[in-house]
């Protein structure tokens, strides 16, 4: 490659670095970084005449770094390159982010974007959390301990009386969210509307008697063009959160919503098909990149991911890295997790640990799975969480709490 190519300073404010895991042979690695960097920035940089080279060189992609992991994997070597991509090339959308760093390279063979660095005058660029931590627990009034949510389970079909009915007994819990199932696009029985204004009102008849109103996160579904116009009238119905299935839509959906301040409650970014993304060792999207670092550009104030734990699991290792960019120090506000699937209570003291209190404990099957119903279900997280604050194992605790000792006797507890 030409030198001129190289002539800016080290990684700068003007690049973006993408990180890829991949296999080639070792004797065509260079060329192939090479390819990447110039294909996906100016197309062809040898064979330009120099005016036009000089006319582009700003947006030309360069090659940071080649590092062999595994020189005696079968089928070529396995190796980590860093490509280095012109912000210029890019408007503020993620269309442009994505396209530009895994538009066609993401079906080129066997390679995965592993790593993604953004300049801070970029990410500033994006929305970020409008709530982030701070905020939603301000919205919501809880302090000094884990938020609980619990899930609306088998709403399709039901009539709205039916759902205001299991919200009721959600809320009887004591559960400080209820979210709706992300599946729930249906509104034959009953608008997303008619949902927020009815929940509400049960909500604050439990109120009367619990002391706690419990917030409602309505699925945010439809049209892309008719989303910001639902989610504000939503809002200003009294939901208490808007459930997004940022994947499916798109992450520049969640970031207009983020965006607009007339839109006026946290966001809650739930993980729905972006395994398809992160499945996979050898291809697509790694999962911190996608449920941490671009939620967090987008918007989320929340987001749901696996749990290392239950039914539909994430790794240590990508949970830690996940987390790191929910939680950095940085250009925006950070974002509350949610490490989500087969949770229930006997899993708080674990989840205390490796989370500790800023932190959502979100159940469904571990809520309406009790065996004295979803109220007691809600309960059996509280008796847990007071069990953790005040230094007690969950077995001492549960000598004189029902709900928990329910709980441990169907799904035990980790100490
Ligand atoms: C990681 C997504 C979890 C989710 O969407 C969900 O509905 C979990 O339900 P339970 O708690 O596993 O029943």
């Amino acid at each position: 490659m030409d030198d001129t190519i190289h002539a800016g300073t080290d990684t700068d404010s003007r690049y973006v670095v993408a990180t890829y895991r991949l296999r080639d042979r070792a004797d065509t690695l260079e060329a192939r970084a090479e390819g990447i960097a110039i294909g996906l920035t100016i197309g062809t940089w040898t064979d330009l005449p120099n005016a036009r080279k000089a006319q582009v060189a700003a947006h030309c992609g360069r090659v940071e770094g080649i590092r062999v992991i595994d020189e005696a994997a079968p089928g070529g070597v396995i190796a980590e390159i860093d490509i280095a991509y012109p912000v210029a090339n890019l408007d503020t959308t993620f269309a442009s982010l994505l396209t530009t760093v895994f538009g066609k390279l993401s079906m080129d063979g066997e390679i995965r974007l592993q790593r993604l660095h953004l300049p801070e005058d970029l990410e500033r660029a994006y929305p970020g959390p409008k709530f982030g931590v701070s905020g939603v627990r301000e919205r919501f009034g809880v302090y000094g301990r884990p938020l609980v949510m619990s899930i609306f389970k088998a709403c399709a079909g039901l009539t709205l009386d039916e759902l205001v009915d299991q919200f009721g007994e959600q809320a009887a819990g004591g559960v400080d969210l209820v979210k709706d199932d992300e599946i729930f696009f249906s509104e034959v029985h009953a608008s997303a509307a008619e949902r927020v204004v009815a929940y509400r009102e049960k909500a604050r008849e439990v109120a009367a008697q619990t002391g706690r109103e419990t917030a409602y996160a309505v699925n945010l579904t439809g049209p892309v063009h008719q989303l910001r116009d639902k989610a504000k009238r939503l809002a200003e119905l009294g939901a208490g959160a808007l459930l997004v299935n940022v994947v499916a839509y798109g992450f520049d959906v969640l970031a207009d919503l983020a965006r607009d301040p007339d839109i006026s409650v946290p966001i809650l970014a739930h993980p729905a098909v972006s395994g398809a993304l992160y499945g996979s060792p050898n291809y697509g999207i790694a999962a911190d990149i996608v449920l941490g670092q671009l939620m967090r550009l987008a918007g989320a104030d929340m987001g749901i991911f696996p749990s290392m734990y239950g039914s539909v699991t994430l790794g240590g290792e990508a949970t830690e890295q996940l987390l790191a960019h929910l939680r950095k120090d940085g250009v925006h506000r950070k974002v509350l997790p949610a490490p989500s699937a087969g949770i229930y209570p006997g899993l708080v003291p674990q989840l205390y640990r490796d989370f500790g209190i800023d932190l959502i404990l979100n159940a469904g099957g571990g809520i309406h799975g009790h065996p004295g119903g979803a109220s007691m279900g809600g309960q059996a997280f509280f008796d847990a969480i007071s069990a953790v604050q005040q230094g007690q194992s969950l077995q001492a605790a549960a000598v004189d709490k029902p709900a928990l000792a329910a709980a441990i006797a169907k799904w035990g507890a980790r100490a």
